[in-house]
């Protein structure tokens, strides 16, 4: 399976983030990403290839110019003004205020432009994310091009950014930005398969009202987890999009029976669908050990994951999202690679 590795992802280094009040250390950090990187050299999968700039035109297909122009230079704003370290926003425009005028103060835009207080914002932010997204890009390429499969390495992760938000570590939503670019690129149905174990929120609000981008989602209760404010079940799709979205919330500590039932069914419904791509939001934060989450996966159930993906029979782009058991990303990573990889092609299908 050709891999791409975002090399700018440590660009982005965060020290600190806001929980309960208090800074306490980053979980989304560079070795996380540097983990991955060393399983996947020691084993048989790859080649790596080289990651080509693709521009920004396929990022202003998902996400406002106002949005990314504000991600690129908010760091230096912030810089400017006497912030040091990591920027973090503190107010926002909830309900009853105004979100459709643009504030001049800089703190006002963090909070336009943001969805919480978790993700700190550095001066290698935008660098690291925007040669996150032409990694996605280079991966899609792979699999248009006929590679049965291919995987990002990347970071900050994508899944949470919204078309003018960021929030939950996530600053550009690499996952959508590679299923426009699929589309545009002539593939007439595409299927983002979120198998991180919180909401792809971003990923849902884009799509919500299409019929084109099937998104499918199994995670963590919002009633309990986070992005807590979106990922119910009764979340179908609306207008033109009605029955395009699929959620599988499942409560804190679920079992894995539990899990593999909800992904089973995910499956049937994805299959049904006939997409020409599968993007598959990867993370790992599904595992048993993972500091801030809740379900109870473990390398065979990984590997099995990723033998039930390649049963589908669909050309297969994964892309990087959580995971924060530092140490074990790697390992888990690669068992849903190297299930996939194995199962080989001509079985049938789920
Ligand atoms: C992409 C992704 O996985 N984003 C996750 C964002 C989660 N943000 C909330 C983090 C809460 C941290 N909780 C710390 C618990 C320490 N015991
Ligand atoms: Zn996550």
């Amino acid at each position: 399976m050709k891999i791409v590795y975002n090399e700018r992802h440590a660009q982005h280094a965060a020290q600190k983030e806001f929980f309960r009040g208090q800074l306490v250390d980053a979980f989304e950090i560079p070795a996380r990403a540097d983990y991955v990187l060393q399983a996947l050299q020691a084993s048989d999968l790859g080649p790596f290839v080289p990651v080509v700039d693709h521009g920004r035109a396929p990022l202003e297909r998902v996400h406002a110019p106002a949005y990314l122009r504000f991600i690129e230079g908010a760091h230096a704003e912030w810089q400017a003004l006497g912030g040091e370290g990591e920027a973090f926003p503190a107010v926002w425009p909830v309900r009853s205020l105004r979100s459709d005028v643009e504030p001049r103060s800089f703190a006002a835009r963090m909070g336009l432009y943001s969805m919480d207080s978790g993700s700190p914002l550095t001066a290698g932010t935008w660098a690291a994310a925007y040669w996150g997204a032409q990694a996605s890009l280079t991966a899609l390429d792979l699999v248009l091009a006929g590679e049965r499969s291919a995987y990002c390495l990347t970071r900050p992760p994508g899944h949470h950014a919204g078309a003018d938000f960021f929030g939950g570590y996530c600053f550009i939503n690499n996952a959508a930005v590679t299923a426009q670019a699929a589309r545009d690129a002539g593939r007439q149905r595409v299927a983002i398969l979120d198998v991180d174990y919180h909401h792809g929120n971003g990923t849902q609000a884009i799509f919500y009202e299409r019929p084109d981008v099937f998104f499918l989602s199994i995670h963590g209760d919002p009633q309990t987890e986070y992005p807590f404010f979106l990922g119910h079940a009764d979340e179908r799709g609306a207008g033109a999009g009605e029955g395009f979205n699929a959620n599988y919330p499942l409560p804190a500590g679920a079992s894995n029976e539990q899990w593999f039932e909800a992904f089973e069914k995910a499956l049937v419904q994805l299959n049904a669908y006939a997409p020409e791509l599968l993007i598959v939001s990867l993370g790992v934060d599904t595992y048993g050990g993972d500091p801030i989450s809740h379900f109870r996966l473990d390398e065979p159930e990984f590997r099995r994951m990723g033998q039930s993906l390649a049963s589908l029979q669909l050309p297969t782009l994964f892309l990087q999202e959580g995971g924060y058991a530092t140490a074990a990303i790697g390992r888990n990573v690669q068992a849903v690679l190297a299930g996939f990889a194995s199962t080989a092609q001509g079985q049938p299908g789920v």
